[in-house]
C-alpha cells in the first residue's frame, strides 16, 4: 500500500511539477533537442542550397530526398523551445520569450515555406527549386535575426 501510495504521489509530481518540460528529462535536454533538430535540418537544406546557388550540380532525386528531410526536421525543434529552458546557455535572445506568439508564427510560417519546398522538389527543375529555396531561406533568416545571438 505504501509501496502504490509513493508511485501514485511520484506520478502525479512529475505530472504537475513540470508540465512544460514533460517530453525531456531536464532542461539542458530540450535545448539540446532543439539545436541538434536544427543542426540536421541545417545539413540537408544546406544540401539544397548548394544545388539551387550552382555550387553542386542539380540532382532531382536528391533535391527531392533532401527537401522531405528538411521537412520532417522542420516539425521537431518547436518542443524544444518550452518554458524551463530560459536559463540554459545557448544563442537564444529573451526576445523569443517575451514575444513567444510572434516567434511561434515565424516558426509556423518556416514550416509553410518548408512544405512548399518539398512540392516544387518534386516538379524535378532547379528553378522552382532555387525559389523555394529562397523564400524558406528568408524564413530562417527573419527568425536568425530577431531572435538569436
Ligand atoms: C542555411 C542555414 C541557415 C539558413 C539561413 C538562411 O542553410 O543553415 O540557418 O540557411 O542562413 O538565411
Amino acid at each position: 500500500m505504501k509501496k502504490i501510495l509513493s508511485v501514485a504521489l511520484f506520478g502525479a509530481l512529475c505530472a504537475t511539477a513540470v508540465p512544460a518540460m514533460a517530453q525531456f528529462q531536464k532542461p539542458e535536454d530540450a535545448v539540446k533537442y532543439r539545436q541538434n533538430a536544427l543542426f540536421v535540418m541545417a545539413q540537408h537544406f544546406g544540401r539544397l542550397g548548394a544545388m539551387a546557388n550552382g555550387k553542386a550540380p542539380f540532382d532531382a532525386k536528391l533535391a527531392q530526398e533532401n527537401a522531405a528531410v528538411v521537412e520532417q526536421m522542420a516539425a521537431l525543434p518547436w518542443a524544444g523551445f518550452v518554458a524551463g529552458t530560459e536559463g540554459v546557455k545557448s544563442k537564444i535572445k529573451p526576445e523569443a520569450w517575451t514575444e513567444k506568439a510572434k516567434f511561434d508564427q515565424g516558426a509556423e510560417k518556416m514550416r509553410a515555406e518548408v512544405a512548399k519546398l518539398a512540392v516544387a522538389s518534386k516538379a524535378g527543375n532547379l528553378d522552382a527549386l532555387k525559389a523555394a529555396f529562397g523564400e524558406t531561406a528568408k524564413t530562417c533568416k527573419a527568425c536568425h535575426d530577431a531572435y538569436k545571438e
